[in-house]
């Protein structure tokens, strides 16, 4: 009877613990694709371990790092529907599903990584983060990914003849497959996690990415061309899914955009330091990088790109022409 007595209110003792742990205290969960060490990496586990910090543990998040929670285009649906509460994305493959997301995804829009840096802190950042909340997403941070460049094993690329016939894997976007068709060469979308054993393999020639990505998921063993293109310059998203952030209180909503700000700062500053070091690394492993001091005919080249694109999207003109006319 005693021991019946206690167990019973042992056991109803627990659930009420259970109860009230499921209803004060709410661990997000975030998508990364890439490796621990990367400066996206280091600064989403800095975010999380600041809204925990300033909440008391009251809200906590933890990011899957490794891209082991799904492909890109995947998680960014999933963002979306709120079954994933955050995560760090390129605007490349988000330009499917947030067409003002898609402007920054045109080759050689932006000048420099300064100006696009001016601008996304601005009106430009506004008017995507705009798009993006319409479409179930809050941005919190606009996160540096550097500038893009071609590699390949085969051969240098100086001038576009250079691309014609090279099997090149793009990101998930229509953009990227008209980019490089229209310098003759053949686009394979593909998913970030099967580049190295595809250009292993032979399946594909040669893959476009920053230094950083090129050196982290060691293409560069695979593919020791690298030639500065620098052709597209896509900025990253430190984001929330908007159904978590609407769930959050006012309170934690502010704390979460303040851990996304510092965040975005860190980030900024662990990529200059890794992209140096990434060349470092890739140039010391046999890689042959060439500067592509003419990128005037690989801008002509697109033209036809910028063309269907405002066909397409004839509401994103002005967007489109604010950063073309930006100093
Ligand atoms: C990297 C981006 C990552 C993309 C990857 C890619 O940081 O989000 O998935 O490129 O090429 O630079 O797929």
């Amino acid at each position: 009877m005693t021991v019946g007595f206690t167990l019973r209110s042992a056991l109803l003792g627990s659930c009420i613990a259970l109860a009230a742990t499921s209803v004060s205290a709410k661990e997000l969960r975030g998508w990364n694709i890439h490796v621990e060490d990367y400066p996206v990496s280091i600064a989403m586990d800095f975010f999380a371990e600041s809204i925990s910090e300033a909440t008391d543990g009251e809200l906590t998040a933890k990011t899957f790092h490794n891209g082991v929670l799904g492909s890109q285009p995947d998680a960014i649906e999933q963002l979306r529907l709120g079954v994933l509460d955050f995560g760090e994305f390129s605007l490349g493959p988000f330009g499917t599903s947030v067409p003002e997301a898609n402007v920054v995804s045109l080759p050689f829009i932006f000048s420099s990584i300064p100006q696009m840096y001016k601008l996304m802190d601005g009106e430009v950042g506004e008017a995507i983060s705009e798009g993006m909340r319409a479409r179930g997403v809050e941005p919190l941070g606009w996160y540096d990914a550097g500038a893009r460049s071609f590699y390949n094993s085969a051969r240098p690329i100086n001038t576009p003849a250079d691309v014609e016939g090279l099997k090149i894997r793009v990101m998930s976007n229509d953009l990227f497959v008209q980019m490089v068709e229209s310098m003759d060469g053949n686009a394979t979308p593909m998913a970030f996690s099967e580049v190295y054993q595809s250009i292993q393999t032979g399946v594909v020639d040669g893959a476009e990415n920053n230094p950083p990505s090129y050196e982290s998921t060691s293409h560069y063993e695979v593919a020791k061309y690298y030639s500065l293109t620098e052709h597209l310059i896509i900025p990253e998203c430190l984001c929330m899914s908007k159904k978590t952030f609407d769930s959050l209180t006012p309170e934690q909503q502010k704390i979460v955009k303040e851990a996304g700000q510092a965040s975005t700062e860190l980030q900024r500053e662990l990529w200059q330091a890794r992209e140096a070091a990434s060349m470092e690394t890739v140039e010391a492993g046999g890689t042959i990088v060439n500067i592509v001091a003419d990128k005037a005919p690989f801008q002509a080249k697109m033209t036809p790109v910028y063309e269907s694109f405002l066909e397409a999207n004839p509401d994103l003109a002005p967007l489109v022409d604010m950063i073309r006319n930006a100093e």
